[in-house]
């Protein structure tokens, strides 16, 4: 198992468009060693989710743990969402935008398809906080992060606190 560096925003590899993954890789011990090494990471930042783009892997997946046990370990790939319904507000943060949140406005139920860890196709509806980390992550996948939800203002407020956050932890 290995922690993987995590890509902070304002790096231009997180702008990334991923592609999909070929299924016939899944079941291969590289991809599946991956898949270890991102829950690795993820649990130790701590985090909720993982998008492959944040560790410059630019493939459509992503591993997901809302449990407050974090013993609910999901896995999605190439995952698609086919149903969303309604609206909700939630203050959100990013392991590639480190100490910044900000309300965040996304669909409040999805139906998500998705190819799960043993290669199977899978369909799941999600609400609540699920339902925000996999629109969250599927963005990543898209080279979306949730500040360009902000204005170019606020943005670029994001922008200097993270580099005066860099410069102090350099000092
Ligand atoms: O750990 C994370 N917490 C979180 C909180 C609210 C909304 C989304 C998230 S995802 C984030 C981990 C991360 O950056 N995933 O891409
Ligand atoms: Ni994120």
């Amino acid at each position: 198992m290995a922690l993987l560096p995590i890509l902070e925003f304002p790096d231009p590899r997180l702008r990334t468009k991923a592609v999909p993954v070929d299924a016939a890789q899944v079941p291969g011990a590289d991809f599946q060693r991956l898949l270890d090494d991102m829950f690795e990471t993820m649990y130790a930042a701590p985090g909720i989710g993982l998008a492959a783009s944040q560790v410059d892997v630019h493939r459509r997946f992503m591993v997901i743990d809302v449990s407050e046990e974090k013993n609910e370990p999901r896995v999605f790939i190439n995952p698609e969402i086919v149903d969303k319904a309604g609206e909700q507000v939630y203050q959100e943060g990013c392991l590639s935008v480190p100490g910044i949140f900000a309300d965040v406005t996304r669909a409040d139920e999805i139906t998500v398809r998705y190819v799960d860890r043993q290669g199977q196709a899978q369909e799941l509806r999600a609400d609540g906080l699920l339902a925000v980390c996999i629109q969250h992550e599927m963005d990543h996948l898209d080279g979306k992060l949730f500040v360009d939800y902000l204005s170019p203002l606020k943005r670029e407020m994001v922008r200097k606190k993270l580099a005066k956050q860099r410069r102090q932890a350099a000092a």
